[in-house]
């Protein structure tokens, strides 16, 4: 599918650093080593409504992945599904009465724009479910050579018992992934199951719902093993990370990897699982089923995208936080000073700030350090502190290439 365009970024003196970003499944920050081309998989929407901050904050992380990536010399291989046919999506294309491809159509096209606006850099593979039904389908046949399924009526399922590594990425207890699998789209209680755990490979086809032909009849792909097929074709297993909200973690990111571990025989699946945090409004989680959203085309249509952007690069993005009307001034506070400050004829020292800044992301992506470092040298060349002609151009360039704001 198609992806969205690409900003151009500015080119940076020397060389950015090594990468370390705190890996879920090792439960500690770690230093990323990518060979000359860095893989990245990032879960995209499942699209039945517009971008909301969360969104918009997961996929702003996994950009500044992107940039210290390419700062350091890496080339970056970023891949991204679309959720384009799924139980929540077909649910309300219902409700409103449209057909859900043209639905599906209608956010992705929204999220591309949200995505353009916000200066995200575009997934090399930009891949909808749909389009790869058939690959899904090989990947459950390779699954079931292996002896890791059974069908339950005629729907196909992954063995839990079939995976000598489930559990290395969340490392959560039984008790909690049957807690979570509950909450998040799985059924630990249908009749016929081995193991409530196991989960749904290939639902079959259900009256009024879209289907496809396979080996195991026709129906569609379930949740995880979308991820898992595409990741292995556009990236090969071995990535070198694979990103998501912490929602992520378990049971999808858990279950995505014991699916490509027992298809291909390799491990790890990714070299590092990164999460981030979730985003909330007034006390939960923002969600589309809470319906409790701040819309980024909504928001960019009152404020500086560039605005946008830095409220949600002040939070760490491993921290949960609560979204809350007063940051977008803030923000656009902050982006004007950093404006003026570029528009001097000098300033202090350029390349200190520089190296701050690649300092700060490079040690598990801390953009609110990176945020005070420019802070710290706009305000003192505010101040009248003027020793570098060039700083005022390499501040404008680092915070365009390092944290994507266009000043
Ligand atoms: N299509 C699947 C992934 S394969 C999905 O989770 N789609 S989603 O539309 O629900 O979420 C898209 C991305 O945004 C996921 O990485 C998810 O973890 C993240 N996300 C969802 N809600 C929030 C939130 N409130 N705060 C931060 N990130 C969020
Ligand atoms: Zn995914």
């Amino acid at each position: 599918m198609r992806s969205w365009s690409a900003p151009k970024i500015s080119s940076l003196p020397g060389a950015g650093l090594p990468l370390r970003l705190y890996d879920t499944s090792a439960r500690e920050a770690r230093e990323t080593s990518p060979g000359a081309t860095a893989r990245i998989y990032v879960c995209g929407i499942t699209p039945y409504d517009a971008t909301h901050l969360g969104h918009a904050n997961t996929y702003l992380a996994f950009d500044l992945v992107n940039r210290v990536w390419l700062d350091a010399g890496h080339d970056v291989h970023f891949t991204q599904n679309a959720t384009d046919v799924d139980d929540p999506l077909l649910e309300r294309a219902e409700q409103i009465g449209i057909d859900w491809r043209d639905l599906a159509e209608r956010e992705i096209e929204l999220f591309r724009t949200d995505m353009e606006a916000l200066r995200v850099l575009p997934p090399r593979n930009y891949v909808g479910v749909t389009e790869v039904v058939g690959q899904v389908a090989e990947l459950i046949g390779r699954l079931k050579d292996k002896g890791a399924t059974y069908e339950v009526d005629d729907d196909v399922y992954f063995s839990v018992a079939a995976s000598p590594k489930f559990g290395a990425v969340s490392g959560y207890s039984e008790e909690r992934m049957l807690e979570l699998f509950a909450e998040r789209g799985g059924d630990p209680g249908r009749e016929g199951k081995r193991h409530p755990l196991d989960w749904l490979l290939w639902r079959a086809e259900r009256p009024g719902e879209p289907a496809w032909p396979s080996a195991f009849g026709p129906g569609r792909p379930g949740w995880h093993v979308e991820c898992t097929t595409i990741a292995l074709s556009c990236l090969g297993s071995g990535f070198d990370v694979s990103g998501g909200g912490s929602d992520l973690i378990f049971p999808h990111h858990e279950m995505g990897a014991s699916e490509g571990h027992v298809a291909t025989g390799e491990w790890p699946f990714a070299k590092a699982y990164v999460h981030a945090g979730m985003v909330g409004l007034d006390g939960e989680k923002m969600s589309k089923s809470r319906g409790n959203l701040v819309f980024v085309s909504r928001l960019r249509g009152d404020h500086d995208p560039m605005a946008v952007r830095l409220a949600l690069l002040a939070h760490h993005y491993r921290s949960d936080w609560e979204w809350t009307g007063d940051q977008i001034a803030s923000a656009a506070d902050r982006l004007a000073r950093w404006r003026s400050a570029v528009e001097l004829p000098a300033g202090p020292d350029g390349r200190a700030v520089l190296q701050q800044v690649r300092e700060r992301l490079a040690d598990d992506l801390d953009a609110p350090g990176a945020l005070a470092a420019v802070d710290a040298w706009a305000a003192r060349a505010a101040g009248g502190e003027a020793t570098d002609p060039d700083a005022p151009a390499l501040v404008r360039a680092a915070a365009d290439a390092l944290l994507g704001v266009a000043l």
